[in-house]
């Protein structure tokens, strides 16, 4: 078995993707001893601090040990996957798998690496996934620290996770029910749609105009092709973005990364609380 599951290989073409996340769903029910996870949790950008306040952590390790996802660049930067046993509100327990390091589009390792992490909690037995993301906005309306419930999307970057003739209905990709439910624990929040740009650099002042023009209220580098590899898998999908800037050329001061993580951090603990009251009612 351990032999079988080190060939398969992710980046060689004739290895089915499904393959390897059923890999990484045996290694994940092997190592937290839970048989099969209920909801999947990818944190974002400033959404890292829901994972300490869920319940309680029936198993941690790193990502990177599970089949499929790679080594991170950099020690120490790699994140951690973690099994949640959570207590809902109506009494009953649902294990939460929240999936530490996200892949990144445009760290060039192909879209099969940016959908392995969905594809695994689909294999591990979940059913709904919620898909966390720090951004930038275009309504003033809005302040940085400001989340944002995701209700449709453009996905800008010409790439797509799903393999062949996979006609995948979009219709409701980020459901109207979950949306709902979040809705019953902060009516305030607005929705927007997100539009996904390729990166790693922000958007240019008129690239940001255009989103607009577009349809967007939110652009961002990560979620959407992962969203659409969820769909092809049957996920039910919750969308959540902390507006931590405005876009490009909206606000005066130019972009900054140190000011993009600071905004995250100021927002950290009102975010993690309210993820966690959502996922206690879905
Ligand atoms: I945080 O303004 C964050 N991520 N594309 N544009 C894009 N990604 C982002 C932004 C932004 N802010």
């Amino acid at each position: 078995m351990v032999e079988l599951t080190s060939a398969l290989n992710l980046d060689d073409a004739s290895t089915d993707p499904m393959d390897v996340a059923k890999a990484a769903a045996d290694f994940i029910a092997t190592t937290t001893g839970v048989a099969a996870h209920d909801v999947a949790l990818v944190l974002g950008s400033g959404w890292g601090g829901a994972a300490d306040i869920l319940g309680t952590v029936q198993a941690e390790f790193p990502t990177h040990e599970i089949p499929g996802f790679s080594k991170p660049a950099v020690e120490g930067h790699g994140g951690t996957t973690r099994s949640i046993a959570v207590t809902r509100e109506d009494g009953t327990t649902s294990n939460v798998l929240v999936i530490g390091s996200r892949t990144h589009y445009y760290e060039g390792k192909g879209v099969r690496r940016v959908a392995h992490g969905v594809r695994t909690a689909a294999a591990a037995g979940c059913k709904v996934l919620v898909l966390t993301n720090g951004c930038g906005g275009l309504n003033t309306a809005w302040k940085p620290g400001q989340v944002v419930l995701l209700r449709d999307q453009i996905n800008f970057t010409g790439a797509t996770a799903l393999e062949g003739a996979t006609f995948v209905d979009l219709t409701d990709l980020y459901s109207q029910r979950l949306r709902d439910v979040a809705h019953t624990v902060d009516p305030t929040l607005p929705e927007g749609v997100y539009m996904q740009f390729p990166g790693p650099q922000y958007e240019t002042p008129a690239e940001v105009r255009m989103a607009g023009i577009m349809g967007a209220d939110l652009v961002g580098m990560s979620t959407a092709i992962e969203a659409i590899a969820a769909r092809g898998v049957g996920l039910e999908i919750l969308g959540l973005s902390l507006m931590t800037n405005l876009g490009a050329g909206i606000q005066s001061e130019a972009l900054s990364h140190a000011e993009v993580l600071e905004a995250g951090q100021a927002a950290g603990p009102r975010i993690a609380a309210l993820l966690a009251d959502i996922v206690r009612v879905i």
